[in-house]
């Protein structure tokens, strides 16, 4: 498209059954924000919607594990993640949610046009039903094995494994979430969404009109749903939490979420527009706004198959020129869970790092999942802040603000001639809003905030090389010009840093005591990004600014061990409520027990069987003889820290081979307390002891 008139930036709607935390920020709402801060920055028509997704399985889930109501829930946690996201700097110019009377009608009205249109196909169909229960079973209320990835946990509307969107029907072995009962198939009536009369249109608008524009990761997910052929999906469900489905024979059913929620969007927008007096239909309708959402890798389809079916069956609606989704962040090396424990919630990280909004911000920006999954740690965190914050942000700053006070009186001092390192800073700064503008466009915020860190880094390196505190004691006009382009340079990073580190920019601005173009003054349209490169002067000669502040403090590691403390314990009480205690096998008798011939051996050789990741080759001196005997030890131990080992064999087991080797016996192995892998240990000096007989005698094996 050219030059668009407006934006309409959307973010997920995130489901109200919990808070928020660093994967959801990473992946969806700080890239999203960091964009429509550049897009007003840049002077554009922007207008950022989001909102509570409050239907759904897993809130009524919550609900009734609870004894609560649905509507407790979603109260609850829509209070909780709106503050998250105000804390955290996420400038939506609308925060709705879709239990809202306005969601319900826009939501209803969309259904009856399709509905009018002749656009889904009502159909009898047996659907899984929870005898139980006595209630149909959709989506989050029943798991299985997922048919294409084999994932046994997958959902009766998708599989988290391989992110495919499924069919309840689709499940193998399907299984009741509310029950655990295996359901039965019973009658119901639905409004199915054909997707297969939309595949041409999809094909075409996706896989021939975006294939350079959108990131592979998305591109790839949705040619390989098209290339599975695409079929009828209800839109219906029957529960009675969510938007009552407004046909005839709709009673006692709702709209399914996946369908609502989208709409959710264009109700947000309606809402905005209704308390800023605007009209809301150019934001979706008229073909000159770009419309971008902003998801996780979990929400593709819905986004770029289902909702865009839905948009272009309406008839009125442009569809999103791009869904920059992201992949997923880990935690110290394991998937974030919300079961498990295994995150970081937004509203406690704000009690243990108040004010350190910005330090997660560029965290998480510098490490944003944007190609393939990545992983927080505390201790790149901490690194993050130190050296590059601290470090490099914060110490250019610092000794600016502090030797303009100190030489000045905070008086911008007029230049001399400029040299030419001078100048070379200068065009320099002058060039970084089109390169960090080139990489947010194209929706690479780990590039842009990085970019801007090196304006820092340059800001850094030449106050280093110019070294104003020794010209100062013999050229008083050299020092004023190098004050004078470092304060350039400082300005200039209090615009160019708004959309990564806002509270940072803006207390930045305070010090600098300019009123320079600031995002969060939505309504007001300027062109601030740009002036860093359109003017020679940033700040003039002869302006006072303020005291210096400090930007950003150096994290401690006692600080950073006490969040891995909290997570170690948040695994061990895990693994204890994981632990499952094998049942006892039948009894056997005396005589079949005094058949086993133990014997302590020395593994004297081993080695890897090739090709087998689980098996050593061992050779065990028994003191009956020396012997091979393969064992399935390998993930736990390197052949190199068995050999010299006394173990305990059963050296009458009757030979068999194992990858055509012929194994002699069996080294006894048990599990410890952790669940490792351990020797059962002969602790006997004497070799080639038989073991039987000394148990039988009262003797104990530990
Ligand atoms: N609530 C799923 C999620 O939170 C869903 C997104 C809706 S966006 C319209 O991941
Ligand atoms: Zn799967």
């Amino acid at each position: 498209m050219n030059k668009p008139k407006r934006y309409t930036v959307t973010a997920a709607l995130p489901y109200t059954n919990g808070p928020i935390h660093i994967g959801h920020l990473a992946g969806v709402y700080v890239p999203a924000d960091i964009y429509v801060r550049y897009l007003r920055l840049t002077g554009n028509d922007v207008v950022f919607i989001g909102g509570s997704d409050e239907h759904g399985v897993p809130i009524t889930i919550k609900a009734k594990n609870e004894g609560v109501s649905p509507q407790d829930i979603v109260d609850k946690f829509h209070k909780i993640i709106k503050k998250s996201f105000e804390d955290f700097g996420i400038t939506y110019d609308n925060y709705s949610r879709t239990s809202a009377k306005i969601h319900h009608e826009t939501a209803s009205e969309f259904f009856t046009t399709l509905n009018d249109k002749g656009e889904f196909i009502e159909e009898t169909s047996e659907q899984l039903y929870d005898e139980k229960a006595s209630q149909f079973l959709a989506d989050r209320f029943v798991t299985g094995t997922c048919p294409k990835c084999g994932n046994e946990e997958a959902y009766g509307d998708q599989c988290e494994k391989c992110g495919t969107s499924l069919n309840a029907t689709d499940l193998i072995n399907p299984k009741s979430a509310l029950t655990g009962n295996v359901p039965t198939l019973k009658e119901t009536k639905h409004w199915f969404l054909p997707l297969d009369k939309h595949e041409a249109f999809l094909r075409e608008w996706i896989l021939e009109g975006h294939k350079k524009d959108w990131k592979s990761n998305v591109y790839g997910q949705v040619k390989s749903w098209i290339d599975d052929g695409l079929r009828p999906r209800a839109v219906t469900r029957d529960l009675n939490w969510g938007i009552p489905v407004p046909a005839a024979g709709g009673e006692g059913k709702v709209l399914y979420v996946w369908f609502d929620a989208p709409i959710g969007y264009i109700s947000s927008t309606k809402e905005w527009a209704a308390q800023e007096g605007k009209d809301w239909e150019p934001y979706w309708k008229d073909k000159d706004t770009k419309l971008v959402h902003f998801i996780g890798k979990d929400n593709i389809v819905f986004h770029c198959i289902i909702f865009p079916a839905m948009l272009k069956a309406e008839g009125s609606f442009i569809l999103p020129d791009n869904v920059p989704a992201n992949e997923f962040l880990n935690l110290e090396g394991n998937k974030l869970s919300t079961s498990k424990n295994w995150a970081v919630w937004l509203p406690e990280y704000l009690e243990e790092f108040p004010g350190q909004q910005d330090v997660l911000r560029y965290v998480l920006t510098a490490n944003a999942p944007e190609t393939k999954d990545n992983d927080f740690t505390w201790k790149d965190f901490q690194a993050r802040n130190n050296n590059e914050l601290v470090a490099i942000f914060g110490n250019f700053i610092n000794r600016v603000v502090v030797l303009t006070n100190k030489y000045y009186q905070g008086v911008i001092p007029t230049p001399s001639e400029f040299v030419q390192e001078d100048k070379e800073t200068l065009a320099a700064v002058k060039a970084y809003p089109d390169v960090i503008s080139s990489s947010i466009e194209r929706y690479r915020f780990r590039e842009a905030g990085q970019e801007m860190m090196n304006l820092a880094r340059l800001g850094n390196k030449y106050l280093a090389d110019a070294e104003p505190w020794k010209v100062i004691k013999e050229d008083e006009a050299r020092t004023k010009t190098i004050m004078y382009v470092a304060l350039q340079i400082a300005s200039a990073l209090a615009t160019l840093s708004e959309p990564f580190l806002p509270f940072t920019s803006k207390k930045l601005k305070g010090i600098l005591n300019v009123a320079l173009g600031d995002s969060e003054q939505k309504r007001h349209i300027d062109n601030a990004w740009n002036e860093v490169s359109s003017q020679d002067v940033l700040l003039p000669a002869g302006h006072q600014i303020g005291k210096a502040e400090l930007l950003f403090t150096k994290i401690e590691d006692d600080t950073i061990q006490k969040q891995l403390d909290k997570l170690e314990a948040s695994k061990k009480a895990n693994d204890a409520a994981n632990k499952k205690v094998e049942p006892q096998k039948d009894t056997i008798t005396f005589d079949d027990f005094t058949k086993l011939d133990l014997r302590v051996g020395t593994i004297i050789e081993a080695e890897k069987m090739p090709k087998a990741k689980k098996l050593l080759v061992l050779k065990v001196d028994t003191g009956i003889d020396v012997r091979t005997i393969v064992s399935g030890i390998a993930e736990s131990f390197t052949a190199e820290e068995v050999v010299g080992k006394q173990v305990t064999v059963l050296v009458n087991l009757a030979p068999r081979a194992l990858r055509g080797v012929e194994s002699e016996g069996m080294i006894l192995m048990t599990e410890s307390a952790n669940g490792k892998l351990v020797f059962v240990n002969p602790d006997i000096s004497s070799n080639s002891t038989n073991i039987a007989s000394k148990v039988a005698n009262g003797l104990q094996i530990s």
